[in-house]
């Protein structure tokens, strides 16, 4: 039997779904159940009737699984695969900014981890950061919202309103440069060039539109135009491919990957499956705080 047969038969028998990340590797992203962004699929798992989650993404993303599924067992496949930008900002750190702003409301994009989590009011992710600012922050003098600092400037130019910042950052993310985009415009000059919200503001600038991941395979779906410059993990590329057979994708930096989401490979999600491990747990007290600040996300977002 080969090793995606392997994967299938033990995920039946073990009753997991399997979850991929955008950005993880192709292989991967074809063998999971759904591929989508870390809240879609959080959400989404958590209304299966699965009892196992398999994220093959990173850390914080399967933390955020468990917030939303605490009864379901889930795994990631290899647990040194974190993200340095959610690494940046910890519980303690954010609690003594807040003891410098006691009066301001907190907060957090999703890529931070459950005690993190834990000490903000709301929590955004990139898809909805401008409308979370927009419906529930707009009239607090104080926000801080961390931790990326460059998501954060895009919300804040875009809606006028400043934030108190972390000095946070996607360390994949920034290695696209403006020049690299430019390059790319003068090889395909008729392609629309879409970019991560998580890039530098003069990567922003260069670009037609800021996007979430989600945000880019809907743009390109409902998009006329037949060639697009990618700004961000290149890993996107392979679903974008796949739902778009008939367009072109050309990645801004072919070297902009994230090697923490590539940490995830198909042996390994074998052995998660066969070993039950490693399993995400989140303190009781941690859980039901952060579980708060994406409630209140969820509140939030619905009309
Ligand atoms: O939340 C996610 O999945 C991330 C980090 C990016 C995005 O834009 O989907
Ligand atoms: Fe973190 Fe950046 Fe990797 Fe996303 S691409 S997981 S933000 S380091």
């Amino acid at each position: 039997m080969g090793i995606v047969e392997k994967i299938q038969k033990l995920k039946k028998e073990k009753n997991a779904v399997i979850l991929a990340h955008n950005y993880q590797l192709p292989e991967v992203q074809d063998i999971a159940d759904l591929t989508g962004d870390s809240l879609g699929l959080s959400v989404e798992a958590s209304k299966t009737k699965a009892d196992v989650i398999v994220f093959c993404g990173v850390h914080f993303m399967a933390e955020t699984a468990k917030i939303l599924s605490p009864q379901k067992t889930v795994l990631i496949p290899d647990k040194n695969a974190g993200c340095p930008m959610a690494d940046m900002i910890t519980a303690e750190g954010l609690r003594e900014l807040k003891k410098k702003h006691p009066k301001a409301k907190v907060m957090c994009y999703v890529n931070t981890s459950a005690e993190v989590k834990a000490e903000c009011d709301l929590c955004c992710t990139s898809a909805n950061a401008e409308k979370m600012v927009e419906r529930a922050l707009k009239n607090e003098e104080e926000v801080i919202f961390v931790p990326d600092k460059y998501l954060a400037g895009y919300v804040s130019k875009k809606l006028n309103k400043n934030f108190i910042l972390w000095d946070g950052y996607c360390p994949t993310h920034v290695k696209i440069l403006p020049g690299h985009i430019q390059k790319q415009k003068e090889v395909h000059p008729t392609a629309e060039v879409l970019v991560h919200m998580e890039c530098p503001e003069e990567v922003v600038k260069a670009a037609d539109h800021a996007l979430s991941t989600e945000g880019m395979c809907r743009h390109v779906k409902a998009s006329r135009k037949k060639e697009f410059i990618i700004g961000t993990e290149i890993g996107i590329i392979h679903r974008l491919k796949n739902e778009n057979p008939d367009k072109v994708f050309v990645p801004a930096y072919d070297e902009a990957t994230c090697p923490n989401m590539k940490k995830i490979t198909l042996d390994k999600v074998l052995w998660s499956l066969e070993e039950m491990r490693y399993q995400i747990e989140i303190p009781d007290n941690i859980l039901q705080r952060a579980s708060k600040s994406i409630q209140k996300m969820t509140e939030y977002l619905m009309d």
